[in-house]
């Protein structure tokens, strides 16, 4: 596990580097999941699956970026399943963006997630694992330094919430209204790293990635991204659910990019959620 917190540290370094220095134009090609990859796309997986491949101990990675998981070791114990660059269409606007890791056992289903990383680039490059605890590291020259161990307070200011309005379902529309008409505050980037970051740090609020009328299930990947951040929420004292009440780390992956309406937050807007979706 060590072996791979530090293969996430180097990959995090060269992306960072690789985000201040390649240019912002499209590779030629799509993802599994039909969108457009920015050659930054391209290069931070390639260099992610260059420091991962180093790591003995890992059997198979699966990337937001591949359509399939490749093997590195037959005999390795990880499977690790991440998103090289989050919310990189918003690269060209100089806003944060980012990196998550889960880290796997046997498949890439919600209760084998052993642990979970993601890396923010913003004007500071920082780095959050959550293996027992949720804790925050700062790039300080070549070095992650440690800052602090991130707990969430059982009820925040924040309201982020995702997904295009005009296909919110009414009940959805209802629940946001309803953080804000209590005197919740905006903060929504469009980089789930950075909006999920945001809450962590500043000790609670809600991200909702919910299913829409276009989008049922949602936008947001299971393996790559939803299982990872669960996995923080849940060590950092919060909670994650899906639309059906349900803890996400509970579900399985049919297929690796599989996507699930999801929520992020502090005990207290995980309760409003319920009550809003039914399942209180
Ligand atoms: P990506 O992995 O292709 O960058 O997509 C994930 C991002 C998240 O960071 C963000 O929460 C979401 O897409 C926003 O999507 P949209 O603007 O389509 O609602
Ligand atoms: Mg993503």
């Amino acid at each position: 596990m060590t072996e791979i917190i530090e293969a996430i540290k180097r990959s995090a370094k060269r992306i960072a580097q690789e985000i201040q220095t390649t240019d912002f134009g499209y590779h030629e090609g799509t993802n599994e999941s039909g969108e457009q990859q920015l050659k930054l796309d391209v290069r931070s997986d390639l260099i992610i699956e260059e420091e991962l491949a180093q790591v003995s101990s890992i059997k198979l990675l699966a990337s937001e970026e591949k359509s399939d998981p490749i093997t590195i070791n037959e005999e390795g114990r990880y499977l690790v399943g991440y998103d090289p660059l989050d919310g990189s269409s918003l690269v060209d606007t100089n806003l944060s963006v980012g990196s998550i890791f889960g880290i796997y056992e046997k498949s890439f289903n919600g209760p084998d997630l052993l642990a979970s990383a993601y890396v923010v680039y913003g004007p500071r490059v920082e780095l959050v694992t959550a293996t027992i605890k949720a804790e925050r590291f700062i790039l300080q020259g070549d070095d992650f330094v440690y800052l602090q161990e991130l707990a969430l307070k059982d009820k925040g200011k924040i309201n982020a919430p995702g997904g295009t309005q005009k296909h919110w379902y009414p009940h959805h529309k209802k629940l946001i209204q309803s953080l804000f008409e209590e005197g919740y505050r905006l903060r929504y980037s469009g980089g789930m790293v950075p909006d999920l970051h945001q809450i962590l740090v500043k000790g609670g609020g809600l991200f909702s990635y919910p299913g829409t009328t276009d989008k049922p299930s949602g936008k947001l990947r299971k393996v790559f991204e939803v299982f990872p951040f669960a996995n923080i929420y849940e060590k950092a004292g919060g909670n994650a659910i899906d639309d059906l009440g349900r803890r996400l780390l509970e579900l399985p992956a049919h297929e690796v990019h599989e996507t699930t309406p999801c929520f992020f937050g502090s005990s207290y807007e995980i309760q409003k959620v319920k009550e809003y979706y039914g399942q209180a």
